[in-house]
Formats: structure tokens, sequence, C-alpha cells
């Protein structure tokens, strides 16, 4: 198959670093996705069966909704560190997405940075970049191959759900034809996809739909129905019973309204930090418009963090995405 020959050199360095060192930290972004998860725990059933100590932590707690992945509760947050030789950095454009792991990955040696992010500023001592990949599982899928790894059930469910949602359930323009090929193989292990899709997709909180309900009294439009954006208080989370996590998704109902092309959603914080996701169809790269405030992510997919008063913020972005749009 085509994706064994790519990317040999740097994952043949990446082979060497697991060969040297004994004790590694596995870790990923704040407000971590399946991506980042099902990656985390791949990594570490692979380390694991080279024999090595790997802990798991992040900066964020584990999302509930990935709670079914095998292994998930050896992830941990806000727990002491322990002493790492070499650190595997997952899913991360840059070091600001670490969150409070950050300090501590400046401290470790030999810092592994594995992502998909077009922009990705290499602060590790290897760097695989591979904007080609639909995810981190991809790649992981790559790593077992190289090693000439079996894949087994538990690793490929947690690939299976690393590429099932970053890829938007295989819609977004990340899917390629290779990306099938490794779902295929994954498939082949004798997984239950449909169990998979029902725990991440037909298993919502009843705060996260009474949330949904609150932001869709939001949805307003601009640029002639080709922005459509909605707003969450921090009121709205208290009324709902919800937490951040809950509000995952609400944005793509913004965008997926017949004519808009760009979803978008404002989140506030208790603290006074307005969360702002994008989502696009494709016509308007919302990864450029978030990096104007120094936020990233995906063509497609992106998001930024703007501290100020929600109403202005809201002004300011929708203008700024109004003239976007126009452009493109
Ligand atoms: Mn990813």
């Amino acid at each position: 198959m085509k994706f064994l020959s790519k990317n040999k050199k740097i994952i043949d360095r990446i082979i060497r670093e697991i060969d040297r060192h004994k004790k590694f930290l596995i870790t990923t972004h704040i407000y971590p996705d399946g991506d980042a998860i099902g990656s985390q725990i791949a990594l570490y059933i692979l380390l694991k069966r080279m024999g090595k100590e790997v802990a798991l932590i992040n900066s964020f707690p584990l999302p509930t909704r990935y709670k079914f992945l095998p292994n998930s509760g050896l992830i941990k947050h806000n727990v002491t560190l322990p002493n790492s030789e070499a650190a595997f950095v997952l899913d991360i454009g840059s070091k600001g997405r670490m969150g409070n792991m950050r300090d501590h990955i400046n401290n470790i040696k030999t810092v592994i940075n594995i992502d998909h992010h077009l922009g990705n500023d290499r602060f590790g001592i290897i760097n695989w970049v591979d904007t080609g990949m639909s995810s981190v599982g991809e790649q992981i899928f790559n790593l077992y191959k190289h090693m000439k790894l079996e894949i087994r059930k538990p690793e490929a469910i947690c690939l299976y759900t690393a590429i099932l949602t970053d890829t938007g359930s295989f819609q977004y323009s990340n899917t390629s034809a290779e990306t099938h090929l490794v779902v295929s193989e994954l498939l082949e292990t004798g997984i239950d996809h449909t169990w998979i899709c029902n725990q991440i997709y037909q298993n919502i909180p009843i705060s996260k739909i009474k949330l949904l309900q609150l932001a869709l009294e939001t949805l307003s439009f601009d640029a002639k129905g080709k922005i459509g954006y909605m707003f969450i208080t921090s009121d709205m989370y208290t009324k709902a019973c919800a937490t951040e996590e809950d509000s995952e998704e609400i944005v793509e109902y913004a965008r997926n309204i017949k004519g808009v092309e760009v979803g978008i959603l404002f989140k506030q914080h208790s603290k006074g930090n307005i969360k702002i996701s994008f989502r696009s169809k494709g016509k308007v790269n919302v990864r450029k418009i978030a990096s104007k405030f120094k936020g990233g992510g995906h063509h497609n997919a992106a998001a930024c963090t703007i501290n100020g008063e929600l109403s202005s913020v809201l002004k300011n972005v929708v203008r700024i995405v109004a003239l976007e749009s126009q452009s493109s």
C-alpha cells in the first residue's frame, strides 16, 4: 500500500527515539477532541507493547464522550508530573495549544511533535508534520505499519475514532483515498463501527440539547446570509446546566444552513474571554481569519480566543468575516 513508503525517513527517526528511551510522556491540546484522545491512547498502546513506561497527561480533562475508549481512564490532568525522557506532543500546531503542560514540555529534552496542522511551528526536536494526513490518527496508523506491529481491536477503536471525528465522519476535504484504505484495515480487525458512532454521536446529554436550544435562539445572519452566527453567554451555560464541552458542534448548525458559507459561534467564558469557533463550507479559509486573532486550525474549522465584551467582539469579528467572505 502507498502509505508504507511515505514519511519513511522521519518515522525511522521517531522509531530510533522510541528505542533509545524508557520513560515517555504523551500529551495533546487544550479542549481535546476525538483525534487528540484517540491518537494519544493508540500511541500509548504502541509504546506499552515496546515495553516502555508511559504517562498520559493533558492540561484539560478527558471529555465524557470519549470515556468509552479503551484505556481512557489512564489519561490524567492536574497531576504530579513524572520524570520523562521523551515527550510525544500530538495534534498541536503551536505551543500555546499545550495549555499548562507547556512549561513541563519545555523542560523535556526530546520532544516529538506529530501533527497535521497547516502552519505548525515545528517546536519539537523531531517534527513529523504532514498536512496531507486527515488526522494524527492516520499518522499513528502509519507508525504501527512502519514498525510492523499488528493492529488489534483496542487501538483500532481509538484510531477509527480519531479519523472519524477529524474528518467530520468522512465529509471534510482532508478525507483522502488513503484515509479510506486505513479505515478499511481498521474495520478488518472486527471493530463495531456503528457502536463507536453511537457512543460519539447518539449519546447526547440533555444539558447539551438545552444549550443548543438556547444558542439557536440567538441565530443571526450577515453578509446576505453567507454568515450564520450564534452566541452562548455564561448565564446560558448555567441555565442549561451545561459545560464548555456541551457547546461542541453547535457551530455546525449555523454552517449547515442553506446559503451560509461560514458558521460562527461565540462563547463567553466567566473570565471575560470569548472563545470563537469558525466552520466553513470550503470557499472561505477560516484558519486565515482565526490567525488574525492569534488562533489557528484548518481551512474548514478554526478557533480563537479574544478578551473583551461579547457584543463588541461579536460585531468586530462578524465584520471581518464578512470582508473575508467577499474576497473569496
Ligand atoms: Mn487532528
